[in-house]
């Protein structure tokens, strides 16, 4: 992980123009951020993914306990796991036959879900793992005796531009049998300016967040970064569904980076690329899943039809 950071942060920003993963956001302070995020009105994906859940929570239970065998919940990138509960719940309540493996890369966010959800649902057979996604999905390939439902929350497939999704996607294909499935939320088309706001809110969160990368490169690294230095900055083109957000150097600058041996130049007004946030509509998935060997089975939507679950199988 340190090494490959390393190596990325140097490669993102020699390149013209720069760019930084936004996977590397996510330390301990970038974890909390999201959190903060995921509690801001504006950023209205939480409050949609969890309306679907709770609306139609029948429905996909349904779905996922189409046999009497029992099946395995596997949850990629579980987090705090809110949404998810409200199905547990759901399953538990209707003594469905099912284990939950919540999969995170924080060994940290597996223990205290783990912990909490052992208090909130006595019952429940819970098995947490820590790892990445792709090694977790190399480990699935073998569990073929029980049926499994991957699910993946939170749009977060949106950090990835279609051609790398198509690669996740057959990835997780590859790793389902006939039977299984997958549960994925997919942020549609919507008002330009409804995505805008939830990506450049007015208390700086989302700047502190995406900012977060230059403070990891100060922390892990020792860079010299001046945060003030560098604005948030938030794109989205209606035509192809990208909201984009940088970092623009509001100044001309030096920067050194003492673990790597480099002194970066940033003209005035120059760019860091650092994350993307693709939005979808049903032709736009309906695309990635046949791309990927998959098709759609079903989809759930909320009421104001701002983000949408589809259920896959293979
Ligand atoms: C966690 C990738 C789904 O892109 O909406 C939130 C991250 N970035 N605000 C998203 C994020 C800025 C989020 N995902």
């Amino acid at each position: 992980m340190d090494n490959t950071f390393k190596k990325e942060v140097l490669e993102g920003l020699t390149s013209f123009p720069k760019y930084l993963s936004s996977k590397y956001i996510y330390d301990k302070k970038g974890d909390k951020l999201f959190q903060d995020i995921m509690a801001m009105p504006e950023y209205y994906l939480t409050n949609c993914e969890f309306e679907i859940l709770k609306t139609h929570k029948e429905a996909i239970a349904n779905a996922f306990n189409d046999t009497e065998k029992g099946f395995d919940l596997i949850e990629l990138g579980a987090g705090d796991g809110k949404k998810t509960k409200v199905l547990l719940k759901h399953l538990q309540e209707k003594n469905v036959n099912y284990t939950y493996k919540p999969i995170d890369i924080s060994q940290n966010a597996i223990d205290n879900l783990v912990t909490a959800l052992s208090k909130e649902i006595p019952k429940i057979q819970v098995a947490g793992e820590k790892g990445e996604y792709f090694e977790v999905l190399e480990r699935l390939k073998n569990f073929k005796d029980r049926k499994k439902v991957i699910m993946v929350l939170g749009s977060n497939i949106g950090n990835l531009l279609h051609p790398k999704a198509i690669d996740f996607l057959s990835k997780l294909k590859d790793s389902m049998n006939e039977n299984d499935l997958l549960f994925m939320g997919f942020d549609q088309k919507k008002n330009p300016q409804t995505i805008l706001d939830a990506y450049n809110d007015l208390t700086g969160i989302t700047e502190a967040f995406n900012k977060n990368l230059l403070n990891r490169i100060n922390k892990e690294l020792g860079g010299n970064f001046n945060l003030d230095n560098f604005k948030h900055w938030e794109v989205y083109d209606p035509e192809t569904g990208t909201a984009k957000s940088y970092l623009v150097a509001t100044k001309e600058m030096l920067v050194t980076i003492d673990s790597l041996d480099i002194t970066i130049s940033f003209d005035a007004w120059e760019t860091i690329h650092t994350e993307i946030s693709q939005k979808y509509n049903d032709k736009v998935v309906n695309w990635l899943a046949k791309e990927s060997g998959l098709h759609i089975e079903k989809d759930f939507t909320d009421s104001k039809g701002y983000y949408k679950n589809y259920l896959f199988k293979r």
